[in-house]
């Protein structure tokens, strides 16, 4: 059956009132960007005739600008699910102008099968090629993407020339039943193969839209010495956990996280040659990995997209022969999944944006009550590592605030789940130790000679209890710290009266 092809416009008009959609991708890796553009534009033309045009949203993470910033600066996005991190859809989530609902990015897809978060009427996914028999083979990001295919009623593909038709075979697409029919799922190592190279639809459900438009990838900053001297702790840490025993000699599959934290973390272990070749397990795949697997460090990657720069995309491209033995893109459901995580014994790597001394961390609320991006896989990952490790500088905002506090101002990693946390300054090992010792590994090793005296004396202030935590100082700081912006000069007589 001969495929239907379309403009942008044209496919933005199938496009509804209160639909909600879900868009295929990763990061911007692999997410559509002219028909989101278009529905913006028409939410705008709608608008303008004082028409309501508002979509719920699905996606696999965060998108690009053409997708997240275009629709929120059109005010189109009645809600959205899950991770962000566009300035414009920030400024709505937290205005309320969008209803937001953060979730860990494995859980998404079966609360769509779940029927938990309604039905999904339009799918938008990027395509590398599309067969008149309803093959669908995504590009270098994958999230979401086979189970809004699956249930959408309409499925607008962006076949994108950018990406050659040739990356079939990078992708590993498998969808797990659904309880009580749901087994484990067979992946005993990185580089298994479970599913299919393609997602399968019925052709009748297609249209096509033709696009060349390049990725939205960002290029990172350079490596400053603060993330370099965290990424060396890390690589550091890692080899005396192998030379103790405590992690196997031929290593396990590592998680990372997304930023310049991480991409230096990457560069850090491929530089330790104390450090075996390695393989990754993780959601994001950033440059580092791909520089890395050049020079034979990384061995094998499996992830939910290629989030890498412009350059190393044409370079993954132009030498598949190298690349597609060692890469495999999976749905986010099984490239983030616990159980996957906790049998294979990762080790993860995250970013905090905010810990207390007791080792829980807070990755999503500024002073508790701004949402930054969301939990992403964080969580996913975390919970289930064989070692979760959490990197942060010790402190933001040009030193005034200190990334460590006596209470976290949100919670979404418990210290029951947090192993190690490190900084430019050391590393903290929190395992088997009660609240107080963590706060002292923590304070110690961890926190900027600034803010160790105020933090040392929170921590003597006298309050008994198993977690020494003075209730009426933590709320009445985080108030004060979100009103003045610096941490310096602290007086917890002031609070606790
Ligand atoms: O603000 O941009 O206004 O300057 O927070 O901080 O240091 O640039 O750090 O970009 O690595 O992001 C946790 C948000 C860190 C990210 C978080 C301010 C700081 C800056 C960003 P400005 P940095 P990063 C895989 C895993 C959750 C999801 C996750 C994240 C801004 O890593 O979203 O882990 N994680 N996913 O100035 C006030 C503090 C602050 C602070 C930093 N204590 N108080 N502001 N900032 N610390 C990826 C996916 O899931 C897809």
């Amino acid at each position: 059956m001969a495929l239907k092809f379309m403009t942008a416009e044209e496919a933005a008009l199938l496009v509804h009132h209160d639909d909600n959609v879900g868009f295929g991708g990763f990061t911007p890796a692999g997410c559509p960007k002219v028909v989101p553009t278009a529905i913006a534009r028409r939410a705008e033309e709608e608008h303008a005739k004082g028409n309501p045009f508002q979509i719920g949203m699905f996606t696999g993470a965060s998108t690009g600008d053409s997708l997240d910033g275009a629709l929120a600066r059109a005010k189109a996005i009645k809600f959205r699910t899950p991770y962000q991190s566009n300035k414009d859809l920030r400024a709505l989530l937290n205005g309320r102008e969008t209803a937001y609902y953060d979730l860990h990015l494995s859980e998404l897809a079966q609360n769509l099968r779940y029927g938990f978060l309604g039905k999904v009427n339009v799918a938008i996914v990027e395509a590398s090629d599309v067969t008149e028999d309803g093959e669908i083979v995504p590009t270098c990001g994958v999230g979401i993407a086979p189970t809004i295919c699956r249930m959408a009623d309409l499925i607008i593909v962006e076949l994108n020339k950018q990406h050659p038709k040739e990356i079939r075979g990078m992708h590993d697409l498998y969808e797990p039943a659904d309880p009580p029919l749901r087994r484990e799922i067979p992946i005993y190592k990185p580089s298994d193969r479970i599913g299919s190279a393609c997602i399968k639809v019925d052709p009748a459900k297609i249209v096509v839209v033709n696009t060349d438009k390049p990725n939205e990838g960002s290029p990172f900053s350079p490596i400053d010495d603060v993330t370099m001297a965290i990424g060396r702790n890390v690589a550091n840490f890692l080899v005396s956990e192998m030379k103790a025993g405590r992690l196997p000699k031929d290593f396990v599959p590592l998680q990372s996280g997304v930023g310049n934290v991480a991409n230096a973390v990457l560069e850090c272990m491929g530089a330790n040659k104390e450090i075996p070749a390695f393989n990754v397990y993780t959601e994001v795949i950033q440059d580092a990995v791909i520089t890395l697997m050049k020079q034979g460090r990384v061995k094998f990657a499996s992830g939910c997209s290629l989030t890498v720069s412009n350059e190393v995309i044409d370079d993954i491209y132009s030498n598949l022969d190298f690349f597609k033995d060692k890469i495999l893109l999976r749905p986010q459901e099984i490239s983030n999944n616990p159980e996957v995580a906790r049998r294979m014994g990762l080790v993860t790597i995250n970013t905090a944006l905010e810990a207390d001394i007791f080792g829980n961390i807070n990755s999503t609320h500024v002073s508790g009550t701004r949402m930054m991006n969301g939990i992403g896989g964080s969580g996913d990952f975390t919970r289930s590592a064989m070692l979760s490790i959490f990197t942060t500088p010790s402190t933001a905002k040009e030193g005034k605030i200190s990334a460590f506090v006596p209470m976290v101002s949100h919670l979404d990693h418990s210290e029951h789940s947090v192993k190690i946390i490190i900084t430019e300054y050391g590393v903290a090992d929190l395992r088997g130790k009660s609240p107080i010792q963590r706060a002292n590994a923590i304070i110690d090793n961890c926190v900027h000679p600034d803010y160790q005296p105020i933090l040392r004396e929170y921590l003597n202030m006298g309050v008994k209890g198993h977690t020494p935590q003075n209730l009426k100082c933590c709320f009445a700081f985080h108030e004060e710290l979100a009103a003045s912006g610096d941490m310096h000069n602290v007086d917890w007589s002031k609070y606790n009266k």
